[in-house]
C-alpha cells in the first residue's frame, strides 16, 4: 500500500487511513491507487457520442488519425469538453433552481419553516436589477425578484439577468463574441444538441457554447444560488470556526450533513436544538447533540454560521472510520458511493434525502421543505438510537483548527472601507501603490490523484508570502483552514505589504468565502474592483488569477470556464484533459485571451503554480502602469 504520507497532509485524515487499513476497510485512496487513469481518457482523445466506435486517437500523433467519421481530435475533445461544462453547470443550476422554489415558497407563504433573514439584501438586489417595487411588502417583493431570477433558467432568448451586473466592457466583449447566456437551459440544452454525432464539428463553434454554458453557471444559476441563500439564510460575515475531526465528540450524538443544498442543513440545525430531541439524546446517555458539516454544505454553513466543518471531500470516508459518526444525511453532489460500504462497516446510518440522489444500500428519507422537520427530526432521531447502541469502538484523532471565515462581497466592502464609507477604493488603492500585488482565487476540489490539501497550502503559502490577497471557497478554503492560515496571525507568513495590510485591518491573509456556488462572491467582487475605477475597465484588466489545484469534478470544468470567459487566467492542478499542440487546446490556453478573455493554465507543481499566477499578475500590472 502506499504510504498515507504521500496520500495526504491531513493528519486526521492519515490517521483514520491508517486506523480502516487496520480494520480491512478500503476507501477511496486505495480504489485510486487500484485504479490507474485510462491514459487516452485523460488527455480527451476518445469519442464515444455514436457507437459507431468507440474511437481512439494517439495523443502523441494527435493529427495522424480521426474518427470513423471522420472527427478530427479537436472536433472530439472539445465536444468532451462541452458536455463536462454542460453538466457542470447542469449542476450548480439545478441546485440554484431549488434554491429558487425555496425562495419562491417563503414569498408566497406556501413554505413556512424558512424565511427572509436579510431584507437590505432583497432590496438591494431589487434596484440593481432595476426592478419597480415601490410600495411593495417584503413578500411582494421577494415574489417580484423570483420571477426575475426565474428568467436565468427558463429564458429562450436575450440575456440572463445578472448580465447587468458585468462590467460594461466585459459585457462588451461578450456580445461582440456571441457569448452572453440566454438561460441555462437552452444552454445546456444546446451544447447536448451540438455535441450529438455528426452536428458541430468546428472547435470554435463549440468553444462559444462553452462559454455560454459556463457563464449561464456563474453570472446564473451559482450567482442566483449564493445571493437567494444570503436573503434567506443571511449575508455572512466573518464567524469563527472549528474545523478538523477533532470537531466530533465522543460523548455526544454526532449528526454530520454532507453535500451541497442549504435547506437540509438549516433544518437540521432546528432539530438538533429540539428541547425534545436533546432530552431523548441525554436520557440515552448523550451530553447532547453535536451537528457537523462536510463539503460544500458545511463550507456554507460554516461561512454563515460558524457551524463547525469535519473536513473535504477526500475526508468523507475516512470520518466514518472514527466510529463516531452517528448518522450522516447527504444531499446532491460529490456523495462518493463508497461512503455506503464505508458506513456499514461502523454501523453509521447513511441517509439519502434528495429525489436526485438516492444510492444503493443507503436509507432513503425524503427531505420536503414544506414540511422539512418530518425528515430531520427522524435522522436525528435514528443517530441518537445509533449513540445508544454504537457496537464499535470509536477513536476521534484531537484536531481542531480555529479559523474567522464568512468574508462576503458585501463585508469586504466594510471591512475595507469602514462603516460610513464603505467601498473597495482601499483595496484598489492598496494594488495600484503595490502592497497588494494582486488577488487570488484559490478554490476547488481535492483528488486523490495528487496529495490531499498539500497543493492548495503550498501554492497559497507561495501567493501570500509574494503578496497576493488569497480568496477561497469549497474544500480548498478546509484545506487551508485545517493548516491554520485563516487566521489574523497567519499574516505573519505573508509579505510585507499584505502583512501591512491585513495587521492594519486586523484580517486574515486568506479569505474564506463559502461553498463552490459562492465562487460568484469572487465575480462580483472583482466587479466591484473594477467599478471602483484605477485598475483597467473590464475584468480582463485586473491584476488577479485563479486557481482549482485539487480540482476532480465536472462543476470544476464550468467553473473554471466561467472564470476564463470572464476574463481571469485560470490555472488548474492534477491535469487537463485536451492534448497539448492541438488547435483546441491553443485556444482555451492563449487564443481566449486574444479574444479579450481570460485563458486557461495547466500544472501539477504548486510553486510553478504560483509562479505562472504571479507572472500574470504582474503582466496586469505592468498593462496598467502600476508595476513600479
Ligand atoms: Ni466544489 Fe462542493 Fe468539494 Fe469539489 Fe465537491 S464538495 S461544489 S466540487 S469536491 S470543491
Amino acid at each position: 500500500a502506499v504510504p498515507i504520507n504521500e496520500v495526504t497532509q491531513c493528519e486526521a485524515t492519515g490517521r483514520m487511513l491508517e486506523k480502516a487499513r487496520r480494520d480491512g476497510v478500503v476507501v477511496a485512496f486505495d480504489r485510486a491507487a487500484e485504479m490507474k487513469p485510462c491514459p487516452i481518457g485523460a488527455e480527451s482523445a476518445c469519442c464515444k457520442m455514436c457507437y459507431m466506435g468507440p474511437c481512439r486517437l494517439n495523443a502523441r500523433d494527435p493529427y495522424g488519425k480521426v474518427g470513423v467519421c471522420g472527427a478530427t481530435i479537436d472536433t472530439i475533445q472539445s465536444r468532451n469538453l462541452a458536455r463536462m461544462v454542460a453538466s457542470g453547470s447542469a449542476a450548480h443550476n439545478d441546485h440554484g433552481m431549488a434554491v429558487l422554489e425555496l425562495f419562491k415558497g417563503v414569498a408566497n407563504g406556501t413554505i413556512t419553516d424558512y424565511t427572509i433573514k436579510d431584507p437590505y439584501k432583497l432590496d438591494a438586489l431589487c434596484a440593481e436589477l432595476e426592478l419597480d417595487v415601490d410600495g411593495m411588502t417584503v413578500q411582494e417583493k421577494a415574489l417580484a425578484l423570483a420571477d426575475e431570477l426565474e428568467k436565468t433558467y427558463t429564458q429562450t432568448e436575450g440575456e440572463i439577468p445578472f448580465a447587468r451586473r458585468v462590467p460594461e466592457k466585459t459585457l462588451e466583449t461578450w456580445r461582440k463574441l456571441d457569448i452572453v447566456p440566454r438561460g441555462a437551459m437552452i444552454e445546456v440544452l444546446g451544447i447536448m444538441s451540438r455535441t450529438h454525432m455528426g452536428c458541430d464539428q468546428h472547435y470554435e463553434n463549440i468553444t462559444k457554447a462553452i462559454s455560454k454554458a459556463a457563464l449561464a453557471d456563474g453570472w446564473g444559476g451559482s450567482m442566483v444560488a449564493t445571493e437567494l441563500g444570503d436573503i434567506m439564510f443571511g449575508t455572512p460575515s466573518p464567524v469563527q470556526a472549528d474545523v478538523n475531526f477533532g470537531v466530533l465528540k465522543e460523548d455526544h450524538v454526532n449528526v454530520i450533513v454532507h453535500g451541497h443544498e442549504p435547506n437540509l442543513f438549516e433544518s437540521m440545525l432546528v432539530s438538533v436544538s429540539d428541547p425534545s430531541l436533546v432530552k431523548i439524546a441525554r436520557e440515552k446517555g448523550a451530553k447532547g447533540i453535536n451537528l457537523v458539516g462536510m463539503c460544500c454544505s458545511g463550507a456554507e454553513m460554516m461561512s454563515r454560521h460558524g457551524v463547525p466543518h469535519a473536513g473535504n471531500f477526500m475526508s468523507t470516508e475516512p470520518v466514518l472510520v472514527t466510529g463516531a459518526v452517528d448518522a450522516m444525511a447527504v444531499d446532491i453532489q460529490c456523495i462518493q458511493q463508497g461512503l455506503v460500504k464505508t458506513a456499514e462497516c461502523y454501523k453509521t446510518h447513511l441517509i439519502t434525502t434528495n429525489p436526485r440522489c438516492h444510492i444503493e444500500g443507503a436509507r432513503h428519507i425524503e427531505f420536503d421543505e414544506h414540511v422539512p422537520r418530518e425528515c430531520t427530526d427522524e435522522i436525528v432521531t435514528l443517530a441518537i438510537a445509533r449513540f445508544a447502541d454504537r457496537g464499535v469502538d470509536v477513536e476521534i484523532p484531537k484536531i481542531v483548527n480555529q479559523g474567522i471565515h464568512g468574508f462576503s462581497h458585501e463585508y469586504i466592502n466594510y471591512m475595507l472601507g469602514g462603516s460610513f464609507r464603505s467601498s473597495y477604493a482601499p483595496l484598489n488603492d492598496n494594488i495600484i501603490n503595490g502592497r497588494i500585488r494582486g488577488v487570488a482565487g484559490v478554490v476547488g476540489c481535492v483528488n486523490p490523484r495528487v496529495k490531499q490539501d498539500w497543493v492548495h497550502v503550498e501554492l497559497v503559502k507561495e501567493l501570500i508570502k509574494n503578496d497576493v490577497l488569497v480568496i477561497q471557497t469549497g474544500c480548498s478554503q478546509i484545506a487551508l483552514a485545517k493548516a491554520g492560515l485563516t487566521v489574523p496571525e497567519a499574516a505573519v507568513l505573508a509579505g510585507p505589504g499584505l502583512r501591512e495590510v491585513c495587521e492594519a485591518v486586523g484580517m486574515p491573509p486568506v479569505l474564506g468565502l463559502g461553498s463552490c456556488v459562492d465562487n460568484t462572491r469572487i465575480l462580483i467582487a472583482a466587479t466591484a474592483m473594477v467599478n471602483q475605477g484605477g485598475l483597467g475597465d473590464s475584468i480582463a484588466d485586473l491584476p488577479v488569477a485563479g486557481a482549482a489545484p485539487e480540482w476532480m469534478s465536472e462543476k470544476a470544468v464550468a467553473i473554471g470556464q466561467y472564470f476564463v470567459a470572464s476574463g481571469v487566467f485560470t490555472v488548474f492542478g492534477v491535469g487537463f484533459p485536451t492534448v497539448k499542440d492541438t488547435k483546441f487546446h491553443d485556444l482555451l490556453f492563449g487564443g481566449l485571451e486574444n479574444q479579450g478573455l481570460g485563458k486557461w493554465g495547466v500544472t501539477k507543481d504548486p510553486y510553478e503554480m504560483a509562479a505562472m499566477m504571479l507572472a500574470h499578475i504582474d503582466k496586469k500590472r505592468k498593462e496598467l502602469g502600476i508595476d513600479k
